[in-house]
Formats: structure tokens, C-alpha cells, sequence
């Protein structure tokens, strides 16, 4: 079903701080950066420098608005690791197999995610605690 890591979701509240700790800590740059309004978040997709392998990446979160999910996070557990996003090929054969299994998918249909991807989410309570993310990229020709 899965075929890699995608990336590992931080939620944070400001971007700017946050890029510049990871980039002067640790030396991660920025691979790409996005408002998405329907989810709520400016975000950033991190790298170590030159990888052009597509490793696993790491997404800074931080809230667009109160009322967004990395908003409420972030009031409840404060900065943290938020989500572990999986990629798959066709993420509707994996809200399937899922769905087949018994976890709960939180969209009924992808919606967008980073880069034009298609996405969506099983439920923290079905699969161990962990807010897993189903990423479709878009280059697999939706
Ligand atoms: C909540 N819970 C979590 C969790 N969020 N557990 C692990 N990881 C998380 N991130 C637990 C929480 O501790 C509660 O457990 C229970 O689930 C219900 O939590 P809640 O505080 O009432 O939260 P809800 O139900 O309001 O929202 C939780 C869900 C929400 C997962 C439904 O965060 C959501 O819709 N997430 C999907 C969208 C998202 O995360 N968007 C931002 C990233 P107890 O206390 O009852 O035991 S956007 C993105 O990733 C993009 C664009 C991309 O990658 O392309």
C-alpha cells in the first residue's frame, strides 16, 4: 500500500522561527513553501541540503487561523509532532483497503494537499495514536 515515508509533520507557531531553527540547528533548507487555506496552515517543506533522493521530508505547520486543526493542536499539546504521512500511488485504492479494514478515512474525498497532492487522513484512533496522512503526489497523473 505504501510505497514511501512522505514526510513527518511538526506543528509550530511561527514559521519563520521555525525554519530558522531547523536551518541553524540542524541545517535543513527549504524545499518548498505554501499557504493551504482550506487546511488552515502556512507550511514548509524541509530537506538536507542538495537531496534530491526524495527522502522523507519534514513539514512545519503553523495555523492560519484559530480555528484550524494546528491551531487546536497546538493549544492542547503545544509544538510537537503532529503527523506521519505515507505516499501512496492512488490514494482512493488506499481509502479503500482502509476503509476494507475498518479505519476511519476523515474526507469522504482527497482534497489538496502540498504541491497539488491529493490527500487525506485516518483517524489517530485507528491506527495507533498517530495522525496518518494517505499523500497521492500529483506528478502520478490524476
Ligand atoms: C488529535 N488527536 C491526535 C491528534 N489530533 N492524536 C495524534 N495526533 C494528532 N495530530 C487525538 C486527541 O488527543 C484526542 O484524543 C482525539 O484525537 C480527538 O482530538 P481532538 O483534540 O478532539 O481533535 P479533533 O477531533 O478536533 O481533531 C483531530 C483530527 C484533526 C485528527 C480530526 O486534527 C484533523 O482533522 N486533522 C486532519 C487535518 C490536518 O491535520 N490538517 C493540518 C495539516 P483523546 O484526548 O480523546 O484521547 S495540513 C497537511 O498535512 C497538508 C496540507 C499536507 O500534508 O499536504
Amino acid at each position: 500500500l505504501v510505497t514511501a515515508i512522505d514526510h513527518v509533520g511538526i506543528a509550530v507557531p511561527d514559521l519563520d522561527e521555525a525554519i530558522a531553527f531547523q536551518r541553524d540547528t540542524f541545517g535543513l533548507e527549504v524545499a518548498h513553501s505554501e499557504e493551504n487555506e482550506e487546511q488552515g496552515v502556512r507550511e514548509a517543506m524541509l530537506r538536507a541540503p542538495g537531496d534530491t533522493t526524495g527522502a522523507t521530508q519534514i513539514q512545519l505547520l503553523a495555523p492560519l487561523r484559530e480555528d484550524s486543526t494546528i491551531a487546536k493542536f497546538l493549544d492542547k499539546n503545544g509544538p510537537g509532532l503532529q503527523q506521519l504521512a505515507y505516499r501512496v500511488t492512488d490514494v482512493e485504492a488506499a481509502m479503500a483497503a482502509l476503509k476494507a479494514k475498518g479505519l476511519r478515512l476523515l474526507y469522504d474525498q482527497p482534497r489538496r494537499g502540498t504541491a497539488d497532492s491529493r490527500i487525506n487522513f485516518v483517524h489517530p484512533k485507528d491506527a495507533g495514536g498517530v495522525l496518518v496522512e494517505l499523500v497521492e503526489p500529483a506528478a502520478t497523473g490524476h
